[in-house]
């Protein structure tokens, strides 16, 4: 069975409890509900991780290959903006990373219009709270299809 790796960067624990007007009432828990569910019925298994720590997420991804994940949904939440470390990781890797984000990362401040990983990976989906983590899963499951086809 393919297997994916959805990984959640720093503060993303405390969706759904703080700043609701920003990043909306759905938890990180109803998020990977959602994706588990859509993975099993498109017959993928899906693990996911959340740190707030720079150094797991970098490791997660190292780790990735060796782990057989074909995939790797990222929201790499403030790391996307500056952490050339984790730009480096999916670099080094040669299993696919979308890079995706709840909000419209372009619409709100300067500091978040820039993404350091946005060169190295697969694609970019923002703005559309969960359902950017779902578009990103449904490309995912065409991928698969279409590499078995
Ligand atoms: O829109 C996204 O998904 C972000 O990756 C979220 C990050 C932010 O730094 C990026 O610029 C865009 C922040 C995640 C923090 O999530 C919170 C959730 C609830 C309350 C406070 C923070």
């Amino acid at each position: 069975m393919d297997k994916i790796l959805v990984l959640h960067g720093p503060n993303l624990n405390l969706l759904g409890t703080r700043e609701p007007e920003i990043y909306g009432r759905t938890t990180l828990a109803d998020i990977n509900g959602m994706i588990a569910a859509r993975a099993k019925e498109a017959g993928i298994a899906a693990d996911f991780l959340q740190s707030n720590h720079e150094g797991v997420l970098v490791d997660a991804l190292q780790d990735a290959p060796k782990k057989g994940y074909a995939f790797v949904i990222l929201n790499a939440a403030a790391f996307t903006h500056y952490s050339v470390a984790i730009r480096d990781a999916i670099a080094a890797i040669a299993t696919p990373v979308i890079e995706v984000h709840l909000s419209n990362i372009h619409q709100r401040e300067e500091f978040r219009h820039h993404s350091v990983i946005s060169p190295v990976v697969m694609g970019q989906i923002a703005g559309f709270g969960a359902d950017s983590y779902m578009a990103a899963l449904e490309v995912v499951i065409r991928r698969l299809a279409e590499a078995k086809a």
